[in-house]
This record gives C-alpha cells, sequence and structure tokens, in this order.
C-alpha cells in the first residue's frame, strides 16, 4: 500500500471533514430495539434529540444505523433498513445541520441517503453486496471500507489468521484496488480494521497495538471500540462498564492519529481528544 494521500481533507458532499486532528463520530442507532416503542414518528424524534445531544457534546459527524450486525439479528429487506433510516438522516440533515455517516451496506439506501444529504457512506461489508461499488461510484461521497472476517451470524465463531494485521491490510488493499476499478479515489477512502468483526480478543489487541503501522497505508484511519466485547474481555466488564476502557483506547487512537473515533459516550471522548491536542500544542 502506498502512502500517497497526505491530504487531510475528506470532501463529504457539500460539507468537509478537517481530518488534521481527530473527529468524534456518534453512534445512533436506529434499529427497532433502540427508538421504536413509541411508533415511527416518537422513534424518530427520540433519536433526533440523541443526536441533538451527541451535537452539542461535540460530535463531528453522526453515524445513522438501521441494519444490526449483532450475531442472530434478523435480516432486514432494504425497503425495511430504508424507511428506518431514511427519515432520521433528512431530519438530521435539515433540521440539525447534521455531517451524517450513513452505516449501510445497502446500494439502494446509500443512494438515497446521498440524495437527501448524506456526506460519508459507513459499509462494514466494504462494498461487497452486488451494486455497492457503483453506488459509491455515482453518489460521488466517501466511503469508510471496513475488514470483517465471515458474515456478522458466524464471525465470532473460530476467527483463525496466520498474521491479523497483514492479513486485514491484505483485504483493505483489495477493496482498494476494487473502488479504483469503478472509479472511487483514494481522496474519498478512509479504512477501518474492523474491530470484534471476526476477531478473538487477541486479534483486536494485536490490530489496535499495530495502528501506528496502519497509518503508513497513507489513508485515513476509523477506528470502532467503544463499549466492545473486547473490552468487556479484556477488563471482565459487562457492557454497561466499559467506559474507562473504551476511553484509554480512544486516547491510544489518538496518539497513533487515529482520524475518525465511531464512539457512543461523545462527551467524554471528546475530551480526550481536547485533552491529548491541549498537550500536543504545548510549547
Ligand atoms: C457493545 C457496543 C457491543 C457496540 C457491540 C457493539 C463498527 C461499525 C459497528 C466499527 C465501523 C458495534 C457499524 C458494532 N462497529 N462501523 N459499525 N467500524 N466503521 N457493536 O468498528 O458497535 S456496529
Amino acid at each position: 500500500m502506498t502512502a500517497s494521500n497526505k491530504s487531510s481533507r475528506l470532501l463529504c458532499g457539500s460539507r468537509e471533514l478537517d481530518l488534521s486532528c481527530t473527529r468524534v463520530m456518534g453512534i445512533l442507532n436506529v434499529t427497532p430495539d433502540s427508538f421504536s416503542d413509541g411508533g415511527r414518528f416518537a422513534a424518530r424524534d427520540a433519536a433526533l434529540r440523541h443526536a441533538e445531544g451527541m451535537l452539542q457534546a461535540g460530535a463531528d459527524i453522526i453515524d445513522v444505523g438501521g441494519e444490526s450486525t449483532r450475531p442472530g439479528a434478523r435480516a432486514i429487506s432494504p425497503v425495511e433498513e430504508l424507511e428506518r433510516v431514511a427519515p432520521v438522516v433528512e431530519a438530521l440533515v435539515r433540521e440539525l445541520g447534521a455531517l451524517v455517516s450513513v452505516d449501510t451496506s445497502t446500494p439502494g439506501v446509500m443512494r438515497e441517503a446521498a440524495r437527501l444529504g448524506a456526506g460519508m457512506i459507513n459499509d462494514v461489508r466494504a462494498l461487497q453486496r452486488e451494486g455497492a461499488l457503483d453506488a459509491v461510484a455515482d453518489i460521488g461521497l466517501p466511503v469508510c471500507l471496513m475488514h470483517m472476517q465471515g458474515d456478522p451470524d458466524t464471525m465470532q465463531q473460530a476467527p483463525t489468521y496466520g498474521n491479523v494485521v497483514q492479513e486485514v491490510q491484505g483485504f483493505l488493499q483489495a477493496r482498494i484496488d476494487a473502488c479504483a476499478a469503478v472509479g472511487i479515489d483514494r481522496a474519498r477512502i478512509v479504512l477501518d480494521p474492523g474491530f470484534g468483526f471476526g476477531k478473538t480478543l487477541a486479534h483486536n489487541l494485536s490490530l489496535f497495538k499495530a495502528l501506528p503501522e496502519m497509518k503508513s497505508w497513507g489513508l485515513p484511519l476509523l477506528v470502532g471500540v467503544s463499549r466492545k466485547s473486547m473490552i468487556g474481555q479484556a477488563l471482565n466488564r459487562p457492557v454497561e462498564q466499559r467506559l474507562a476502557g473504551g476511553l484509554a483506547l480512544a486516547a491510544q487512537a489518538v496518539l497513533a492519529g487515529v482520524q475518525l473515533l465511531r464512539v457512543h459516550d461523545v462527551a467524554e471522548t471528546v475530551d480526550v481528544v481536547r485533552m491529548l491536542s491541549a498537550v500536543a500544542g504545548a510549547e
């Protein structure tokens, strides 16, 4: 992988994201279990209020996702996914003026989200679904390509690698090449090793330790470890007690030069980023 992209600005449709320092991406799940108990409009409003809080806490971008990647989660149709995601994307853009990333692998959702003003596509399947490469090529938005071994239903059953860092790099390079073949420029690509997606604790820790090397791949990096089981396993903590572990990893990612942190706990993560920035700016 050649290190040619030194540009620190990501063109997100009509918006620009300055990646010269670490940016915080707030997670907004619009799966039925998240905000749906009062019906469709109540769900939309609850999601909006949550996003508003994350923006006030300093989130630079909101990642909206309507498909659960939990093992055993029911597969949803493109129509159902669009019905969940589209109203929220539209309201975030129009009512809150937010920079929105859409967590989707579905070409139709990518196209409609772009039309509604989304600024980025976040695809845990790295544009491997039929039509996804062409959709991103057409809409012209940046895309986050994430590594996953296997599929969400079975990925945690027996993840196996020779050298996990090399294999993740090889996969991402192949996806960059696939993007190039349809005209998606390198300047539009963000890379993500995909913590927790077909990885044991040991694999996740090795990947995390290798973040400084991944910087030499020459593209912006996104890291999502917020509340994940790698923290639970390392510290023996249930999901509601993983904040400190997540902030430790966030700090390490910032120091490794990671450009985007995908997190639930925006206010706390923004404090970590700002504190480290204050130290970095000292004489
Ligand atoms: C507790 C909290 C338990 C969170 C599990 C989880 C990533 C991602 C996800 C990521 C990118 C998740 C959509 C999984 N993780 N996108 N999406 N990178 N780019 N699980 O690491 O948060 S969903």
